[in-house]
């Protein structure tokens, strides 16, 4: 499993509040702690801010790569606040996110061409956000047909079947899980795919017993990466033991003592 850390957010109060006084150490301890508790890649989103979103981009950026040497994810839906945030990075970036709407496959895509960077589409399009994994399935291949023909490796996309809150549509976290089994046929190789794990548990009491208990299910049915809190550490434990009982990572007698060794707490 890829996994992208999800704390760098202005949607967190700690983190709005960061931004509004240009707090970099508490964005770089933000960076480094997700990093140590197993984050590989960190999303970097802007979050409603009262400030330039395109100034506010670049500064999180900057800070994110002075305090770690991960990839970033590049979340926005805005495109200038993208090219601000692709032209600060230093790494090859993460494109968060195009949809499989035509206008934006055809800016964003030889936009990460240009920059070496991965894109993470969104299997939505002109019409919103379809309600099954049919509709779904038929955009994702809308999306992996355009990338091949504008010159974009496989390996550099990510297709993200747009997890809902279970709290408000229940039907949907089922339908999610079905488009992953469906995506995986779509090539061969089979494209990878991602999910913003948190969106399943918003609006429920037991936030974190949601969120492992949809991860584990999801890397059943061939789920690659996933933006979610490394804090948590029981969700951490469950993605290290489904990856073992899934035969994707080396057993090994003490495999949650050392794992655990390493998680750092929130
Ligand atoms: N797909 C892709 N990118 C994404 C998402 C996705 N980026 C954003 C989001 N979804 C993933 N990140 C988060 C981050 C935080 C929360 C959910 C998803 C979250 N935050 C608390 C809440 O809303 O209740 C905030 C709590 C607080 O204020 O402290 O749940 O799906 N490609």
């Amino acid at each position: 499993m890829f996994i992208i850390g999800e704390r760098i957010n202005g949607m967190f109060k700690v983190v709005a509040r960061a931004i509004a006084e240009r707090d970099a150490p508490a964005i770089a301890d933000l960076a480094r702690r997700q990093v140590e508790a197993g984050a590989q890649a960190l999303d970097i989103n802007t979050g409603p801010t009262e400030g330039d979103p395109v100034e506010v981009m670049r500064w999180l950026v900057e800070t994110a790569q002075d305090a770690v040497d991960v990839p970033l994810a590049i979340d926005t839906p805005k495109l200038p606040v993208l090219v601000s945030g692709l032209t600060a990075a230093r790494r090859p970036p993460i494109i968060n996110s195009t949809t499989g709407a035509q206008d934006r496959l055809d800016s964003l895509l030889p936009l990460a061409v240009e920059h070496g960077a991965s894109v993470i589409g969104l299997t939505i399009d002109e019409r919103g956000i379809p309600r099954n994994a049919d509709a779904r399935t038929e955009i994702a291949l809308t999306i992996v047909a355009r990338a091949m023909e504008l010159g974009l490796p496989p390996d550099r996309l990510l297709l993200d079947p747009i997890v809902l809150p279970v709290s408000a549509a229940q039907d949907q976290s089922a339908a999610a899980l079905k488009a992953i089994g469906m995506f995986k046929a779509l090539s061969d190789p089979a494209p990878r795919i991602i999910v913003g794990l948190s969106n399943v548990s918003q609006g429920t009491t037991h936030r974190s017993l949601v969120n492992r208990t949809y991860l584990v299910m999801a890397m059943g049915t061939g789920l690659d990466a996933a933006i979610l809190d490394p804090f948590d550490h029981e969700l951490m434990d469950a993605m290290r033991t489904a990856g073992i009982l899934l035969n994707q990572e080396i057993y090994a007698e003490n495999y949650l003592e050392t794992g655990s060794a390493v998680t750092v707490s929130a």
